[in-house]
């Protein structure tokens, strides 16, 4: 007797495949397995907890400024420090930084000065003609559209043969949108925003 397939069943299956996840601490802080190289570094570990009090207290302030009306819009970062001086250290000079709003940390270790994202966030565009590198991009608002132009810069590269890399970073909100799922051949990072996001962790749906 043939056998009788319900819902799904009745399609093949074609493909199956499993992400792996590489972590070094466990969410309790203890060590899973053995550290990279540069974490025995301690200049260098100083460099990045500077950067990261630096962005937090820049944020502070930036808040304070925005909640008592002397900046206009601004994107609080709080919570989002690490994330942004990981990926900005791990990048080299001539690589291409393609920023989202909340992406602070990444822009000030890139050499962007504190004065020029005020100038940018109080309503002046003079503020993205920064000391960072010229051939970063500026701050991207509309969620996502900066992974576009990400893919140009690195197909740029590749069609040049030029060893740098285009860097995007965007919430893992963005990742729902199509502009990134159309773009990710190109490197993306989302990066997860727990205090700001309006839904739980549970209900965004990566896709890319
Ligand atoms: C195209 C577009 N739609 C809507 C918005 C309004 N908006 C601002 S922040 C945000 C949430 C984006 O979430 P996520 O991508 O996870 O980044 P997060 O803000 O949490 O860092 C939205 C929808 C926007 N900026 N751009």
């Amino acid at each position: 007797m043939a056998e009788t397939l319900s819902g799904d069943e009745q399609f093949p299956v074609i493909a199956r495949f499993e992400i792996r996840r590489r972590a070094y601490l466990a969410p309790d802080g203890t060590g899973l397995r053995r550290l990279p190289s540069f974490a025995y570094d301690i200049a260098l570990l100083v460099s990045f907890y500077r950067a990261m009090v630096l962005a937090r207290a820049f944020d502070l302030k930036a808040v304070s400024l925005q909640r008592t009306g002397r900046l206009g819009t601004y994107a609080v970062a709080l919570g989002q420090e690490a994330v942004g001086v990981g990926i900005a250290s791990a990048m080299r000079e001539e690589d291409v930084l393609l920023p989202s709003y909340r992406d602070n940390a990444a822009l000030l270790w890139r050499g962007v000065k504190m004065e020029e994202i005020l100038l940018y966030w109080g309503g002046d565009e003079r503020g993205n003609r920064s000391s960072g590198p010229a051939h970063d991009f500026p701050y991207c608002i509309p969620v996502g559209s900066q992974a576009p132009h990400a893919a140009g810069v690195a197909y740029a590269f590749k069609f040049r043969k030029e060893p740098r890399v285009a860097v995007c970073l965007f919430g893992d909100g963005a990742t729902s949108m199509s502009p990134p799922t159309r773009c990710c051949g190109a490197p993306a990072i989302p990066r997860r925003c727990t205090i700001l996001s309006t839904v739980p962790a549970t209900t965004s749906i990566p896709t890319a």
